[in-house]
């Protein structure tokens, strides 16, 4: 198929592309849009919905029933990923035979609150079931697409975007020595992303990875592989920026990385953001951030990996916007200021 987005009928990516429009035009017009006006949102997913983006959390289906966490997670947040749920190993524990409970209770719990659903993650090296990790050849190859198939085709029509294959580049700019890429030989990323399409033809199509968090050999790599896949029509819709940060950390080209990719023509997504660090440090690289994504009309929305610093899977650096009781941290602040353009 191609990956011409009329051709390929991506409802989301039109959806929010007038959205984005439509707020253009307003500001056209002198409407002071963003800036602490009555216009400006007081949670971080309406803030992000006036400009036509999203802003998201990665979630656990086993914390919902935390009346804090739920309660913050419907207040602030307008799509969902799943942190491990969607996996490898969580979804096919044996081969052909599919587990969806948890992302069913995901994918349940953001329809009755109107949140969107990004999908994490259809092919990976780390987190593959023990049953698939000692295939070789084409008993790999053929594991590898009936998992895309059944994950895909169960969640068809309800995901926004997949991130279809994540961490497949080395720091180098040259491809991980995964088992995927030794035994599959380099077209194995492409494959993935033609079944990914062939599943859920409405979803848009992400390759996701960090350590992507400026202009450098890895993202160097990335932006190769994905000129490539336009240029001879294998379909691909995004590129997901994990941005696992820390204080100090040099963002001097973030924002121009971005820019190269949607110039090039996919979409960007800030796909599992956290800053480890405290404080006014911790909320200039998170405003840092957010300003980067607002500034590209093709960067479509944020998601934070996680919620509370109590449940992040680097909880001792208190990455995330909300502490142990949820409260709001000076990072979120920062970060809701710069979805208003305050
Ligand atoms: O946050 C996830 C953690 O709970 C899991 O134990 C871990 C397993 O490898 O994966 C974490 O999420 C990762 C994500 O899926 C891909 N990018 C890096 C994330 C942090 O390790």
């Amino acid at each position: 198929m191609s990956s011409n987005p009329t051709k390929r009928g991506k409802g989301r990516r039109v959806k929010s592309a007038i959205a984005v429009a439509v707020a253009a035009g307003l500001a056209a017009t002198g409407a002071v849009m963003f800036s602490g006006s009555a216009q400006a949102a007081d949670t971080l997913g309406a803030s992000a919905a006036e400009s036509g983006r999203y802003f998201g959390a990665a979630i656990a289906p086993n914390y919902l029933g935390e009346a804090g966490y739920a309660d913050t997670l419907n207040a602030e947040f307008n799509s969902i990923v799943a942190e491990n749920a969607m996996k490898w190993d969580a979804t096919e524990p044996a081969q052909g035979q599919f587990d969806f409970s948890g992302g069913d209770q995901l994918v349940a719990h953001a329809q009755d609150n109107g949140m969107e659903v990004r999908g994490h993650t259809l092919v990976w090296h780390a987190q593959q079931p023990s049953w698939a990790q000692g295939l070789t050849g084409d008993a790999l190859r053929g594991a590898m697409l009936g998992h895309i198939d059944g994950v895909a085709s169960h969640y068809a029509g309800q995901i926004s975007s997949w991130d279809v294959v994540n961490e497949a580049f080395a720091e180098d700019g040259t491809r991980r020595q995964s088992n995927l890429q030794i035994e599959l030989g380099d077209a194995w990323i492409e494959e993935a992303f033609v079944a990914a399409d062939a599943a859920d033809p409405d979803a848009k199509l992400c390759y996701n990875d960090y350590n992507t968090d400026g202009i450098n050999a890895k993202s160097d790599g990335i932006y190769d592989m994905v000129a490539d896949f336009l240029a001879r029509g294998v379909p691909i819709d995004c590129v997901g920026f994990q941005s696992h940060l820390s204080v100090g950390a040099d963002l001097s080209t973030y924002q121009a990385n971005l820019e190269r990719f949607a110039e090039l023509g996919v979409d960007v997504e800030i796909t599992e953001l956290d800053v480890g660090g405290e404080g006014s440090a911790q909320a200039d690289v998170y405003r840092t951030v957010t300003e980067a994504c607002m500034a590209i009309e093709r960067c479509t929305g944020i998601t934070v990996w996680g919620i509370t610093d109590k449940y992040s899977w680097r909880g001792e650096d208190t990455p995330l916007l909300f502490d142990d009781n949820y409260g709001k941290k000076e990072a979120y602040q920062a970060v809701l200021d710069a979805l208003n353009g305050v």
